[in-house]
């Protein structure tokens, strides 16, 4: 049998994924673009007492301040309208630039309006702003979930933002990227998982935590492909780079433990469970699964990342559907 990344997707059935962020994401897309935006405020600042989202640093910032102080000059009004075209994917000057953004600068623009809203820099959430009981809905939705998923509700949300033309002309495009520099290296020499003794998936790990991409994607097949948490597959080396590139740094990736498993022709799969941290929360462990296809030669044909439904999934390691209720 030769794989497809259609079926490749399939692998390890049992693996439950947190359904209930697309679900809140849903609810909020359902939201007015006011509630939204109160919505992000509320969220935002509320998770803000347990989980301090870290600074991301004057060299990113820099990048864009230009327009971070064109809008800081805007009246409130003007400020106001700004953030309502972002969420409504209006197509204005700002929101096309925005749409070019990579997502940590998508991340980094917000951060810096958060800001500046809680020093009354621009336009804060109105005064006798009344929440909507479908706000109260998404906020109760929100507070269901774990911090790694609740952090995930935030980012998708942001990323969903600004204008993106259907055909994109690269002359416009202005791509601001972020870089995360890592506070000290990530000892992976002592790197075990338990379970795990397959040389790629631990030279896999060992690259994402050096923040090495030439290295990560040397270990994938020609079109291998990659599938983000809750996206589709990014297929191909060169794409696979470009997103690492972007969404990839700064991660601190806590693999625990692992199965392998041949199965045939020489392809082999092998699922591994532990904990990532992103730069921006450096205190929230996400609970995540690797889910990967090696070819006979050894080389990553697929590996899907998903964010667990429960810490309990950690432990679920079982290849089947259903294994335990079977047992
Ligand atoms: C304010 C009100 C007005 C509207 C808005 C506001 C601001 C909101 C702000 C939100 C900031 C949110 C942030 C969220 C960050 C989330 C980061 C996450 C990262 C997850 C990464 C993972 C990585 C997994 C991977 C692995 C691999 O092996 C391969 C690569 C990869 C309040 C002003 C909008 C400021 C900062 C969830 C899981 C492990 C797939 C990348």
């Amino acid at each position: 049998m030769t794989y497809s990344i259609k079926s490749a997707q399939k692998i390890f059935p049992g693996t439950k994924v947190a359904d209930a962020v697309p679900a809140t994401v849903a609810m909020f897309n359902r939201l007015s673009v006011d509630d939204q935006l109160a919505f992000l405020w509320y969220a935002y600042t509320e998770l803000g007492r347990s989980i301090t989202p870290a600074a991301p640093g004057k060299a990113n910032l820099q990048l864009m301040e230009g327009l971070l102080n064109q809008i800081k000059q805007m009246s409130h009004a003007e400020q106001m309208q700004l953030m309502r075209d972002l969420a409504n994917n209006a197509d204005t000057p700002i929101s096309r630039s925005y749409g070019y953004f990579s997502v940590n600068a998508k991340l980094g623009f917000w951060w810096q309006l958060g800001e500046w809203m809680k020093q009354g820099l621009v336009a804060p959430i109105p005064t006798g702003y009344q929440m909507s009981s479908e706000v109260a809905a998404v906020l109760e939705a929100v507070k269901q979930l774990d911090p790694g998923q609740q952090i995930t509700v935030l980012r998708n949300t942001v990323v969903d933002m600004g204008f993106t033309p259907a055909v994109a002309s690269q002359e416009q495009a202005e791509v601001i990227n972020f870089t995360f520099p890592r506070t000290g290296p990530v000892s992976t020499t002592q790197l075990t998982i338990e379970g795990i003794t397959e040389p790629t998936v631990l030279k896999y790990i060992a690259a994402m935590n050096a923040d090495d991409v030439e290295a990560t994607i040397a270990l994938f097949a020609d079109n291998g492909a990659l599938q983000p948490p809750f996206q589709r597959p990014i297929v191909g080396r060169e794409a696979i780079a470009a997103y690492l590139r972007d969404e990839g740094q700064g991660l601190i990736v806590k693999p625990k433990q692992g199965i392998s498993e041949g199965i045939e022709d020489g392809y082999t799969q092998h699922k591994i469970t532990g904990t990532v941290e992103t730069p921006w929360f450096g205190n929230v462990g996400m609970n995540v699964a690797w889910r990967f296809l090696l070819d006979p030669q050894g080389k990553i044909f697929f590996v899907a990342i998903d964010l667990l439904a429960s810490p309990k999934e950690l432990l679920n390691l079982t290849r089947r559907e259903n294994a335990t209720q079977l047992r």
